[in-house]
């Protein structure tokens, strides 16, 4: 054996010195200039590959020094517990792949052309007053739903100019808008890759298009006249509420197309958008009202007016059926008509009297619209997926409604989940000492966290500035935001999906992150956050943060024909495209983003507060 791996190496020596010896003689046969152009080419190519390599070394080099908080984890979760599994198969990724299997894609050319219309008039969209409400039945009318006298609001666009940030982050939305507008318009979302559609809640026949009514107010607040023109004109002559799908979901549907209509009223005082959210208000309301439990169904078809459970079980998400009161506030206060508003009152209403599953003011993940009551079945409490923005609501609709008394018990229920919050759910990473906001499952403490719950710390010191928390709470919420920005020192500096934490271990990096989770859909809440807390805090540190991230997604994210969400935060040489532009990316992200770098008399945060889908709603007076 020995002997004839030493006959193999003599061989091999011999051979090798045959091949070097016949190189030598091509070399030699070649002439001087072939000679020279083959070593003008290797010089070429060294430079080239030296110089590429620098390029992303530099691009990425302010990131390396928070690499070392991070650790990158091959594998998925050990146990998954039973919720993770259901938000795996049904929250993460909203399957609208689904709607089209079953649905041939409309590839009618003409059915993507904006069409003018002669009769428009020329818009100028300033500020507005929402107009008079329409004649209603007077028992409907609630005293305190007096609508703004013009001394009590101010423009809402402001005094300020556009600087040379919002400038790029309204070319971006452009970008964007003209990807959707040539590939997608009418469909719900834009895939930039393909260069084709998806949808959702639309059919072949009925558009809903998600990403117009989600984009319509960002492109006021960019004064983007002409783009909001069209859409107006999409608005006005194609657009269709009433889809035959058994699966539109009332949360989905409620915060970014009624949300997205009200708002867009609000900013316009255009009777067209306030026709169409008393349309859209209308069919969604037998979702909540055919419960007799007052706990709504989370699906509905909006054609047929018939509601379903969930497509995975009985319950509904506890933050699907408290995410509606803004909108369906809003929605009588432009009208008038209470009726709106009482429905999702009583909602609310209904769930801060339930007692069952709750643990100092964190509610569990479902609610049974059957029962009227919690499932209380391995319950998780956390900030994140399923119960986000019920927290988030409790707090927004008491401001929204002008800090009314009727709403008093929802600002209750928020101060009372905080203090839940730091009971059982705040921990600290080793070695850094990072303060997020983990989740407990049954007894045990899981140090995971949705990049979600990154809208806290915005809602957080909205709280703060209203005297509804102490002024301690303003440390946490900039430490939780803190943490949210160590979600973004990854190879892309874009965050994943879902971050887990070291609690215990100094010698290891505070952040891991699984591969089942290292995707990112462009999520808003933590740029929505940099934006509250720097009009609130005038901290420069997050306008450089915001600034850092719309830098990222411009290396990252863009594509030629849009924006696409990514797979793999951790790799800055294969980001991974997934060829799908999410309705919020042109609808909160980019809008948040700008908004970052205006000034503060643009939408005041005194006078409007944002829904959950960025939507701005004037603050009731
Ligand atoms: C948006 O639809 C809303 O912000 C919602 O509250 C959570 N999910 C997306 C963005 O992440």
């Amino acid at each position: 054996m020995k002997q004839g791996s030493f006959v193999l190496s003599i061989d091999s020596i011999v051979q090798n010195e045959e091949s070097k010896k016949s190189i030598f003689r091509k070399w030699k046969r070649l002439t001087q200039c072939q000679k020279r152009i083959f070593v003008v080419l290797v010089i070429l190519m060294s430079t080239l590959v030296y110089v590429s390599y620098n390029l992303h070394d530099i691009r990425n080099k302010h990131r390396h020094h928070k690499k070392v908080h991070r650790e990158y984890i091959d594998e998925e979760p050990e146990h998954p517990v039973k919720d993770d599994e259901q938000y795996l198969a049904e929250y993460r990724e909203p399957d609208h792949a689904d709607y089209n299997a079953i649905l041939p894609e409309d590839d009618d050319d003409d059915a993507l052309k904006l069409q003018d219309d002669p009769e428009e008039p020329e818009y100028v969209y300033e500020d507005h007053e929402p107009n008079e409400p329409d004649e209603i039945e007077p028992e409907r009318i609630l005293p305190k739903q007096n609508l703004p006298s013009p001394s009590t609001t101010t423009s809402w666009r402001g005094q300020g100019k556009e600087n040379a940030n919002m400038t790029a982050i309204k070319e971006a939305f452009l970008h964007g808008w003209k990807g959707y507008t040539t590939f997608a318009l009418g469909h719900d979302m834009l895939k930039p890759i393909s260069q084709r559609h998806d949808d959702w809640f639309s059919t072949p026949s009925d558009q809903m298009a998600l990403t117009l009514i989600d984009s319509l107010d960002t492109m006021l607040v960019m004064n983007l006249t002409a783009q909001f023109k069209e859409a107006r004109m999409f608005v006005k002559n194609r657009l269709s509420l009433a889809p035959d799908n058994d699966r539109v979901n009332l949360f989905e549907c409620s915060i970014r197309v009624l949300g997205g209509l009200v708002s867009t009223y609000y900013l316009t005082g255009d009777d067209l958008f306030k026709e169409k959210a008393k349309e859209i208000g209308d069919r969604l309301l037998p979702a909540i009202t055919a419960s007799k439990t007052l706990v709504p169904f989370s699906d509905i078809n909006l054609k047929h007016k018939t509601t379903k459970q969930p497509a995975w079980g009985a319950s509904s998400s506890t933050s699907e059926v408290t995410t509606i009161q803004m909108e369906f506030g809003a929605l009588s206060y432009i009208t008038g008509d209470n009726h709106w508003a009482d429905a999702v009152r009583d909602v609310s209403k209904h769930v801060s009297t339930l007692t069952k599953g709750k643990l100092d003011g964190l509610v569990p993940l479902w609610i049974d619209p059957l029962t009227g009551e919690f499932a209380t079945k391995g319950i998780t409490y956390t900030m994140g997926a399923r119960t986000d923005s019920y927290y988030e609501y409790l707090f927004k609709r008491w401001y929204q409604s002008g800090k009314n008394a009727d709403y008093s018990f929802m600002v209750q229920d928020f101060q009372e989940a905080m203090d839940g919050v730091k009971k059982h759910l705040f921990g600290y990473t080793e070695p850094n000492r990072y303060l997020f906001v983990g989740e407990k499952v049954g007894s045990r403490f899981n140090p995971k966290m949705d990049h979600l719950v990154c809208y806290l710390p915005g809602t957080i010191a909205l709280a703060v500035s209203e005297k509804k928390l102490t002024r301690e709470w303003l440390g946490y919420a900039e430490a939780i935001l803190e943490t949210c920005h160590q979600f973004y020192a990854t190879e892309t500096g874009l965050a994943p999906e879902i971050s887990y934490f070291n609690i215990d271990n100094p010698t290891k990096p505070d952040l891991v992150i699984h591969k089942a989770d290292h995707f990112s859909i462009l999520r808003p809440e933590t740029v929505e956050s940099y934006f509250y807390l720097w009009r609130l805090t005038k901290n420069q540190k997050y306008r450089d943060w915001g600034w850092e991230f719309f830098q990222n997604i411009q290396t990252y994210a863009k594509v030629e024909h849009g924006y696409s969400s990514i797979g793999n935060v951790e790799s800055k040489f294969r980001p991974a495209h997934r060829d799908k532009m999410e309705s919020f990316f042109l609808g909160e992200t980019l809008k948040y983003l700008y908004l970052l770098f205006a000034d503060d008399d643009m939408l005041p945060l005194s006078d409007w507060v944002f829904n959950t889908e960025a939507h701005p709603f004037r603050v009731q007076r």
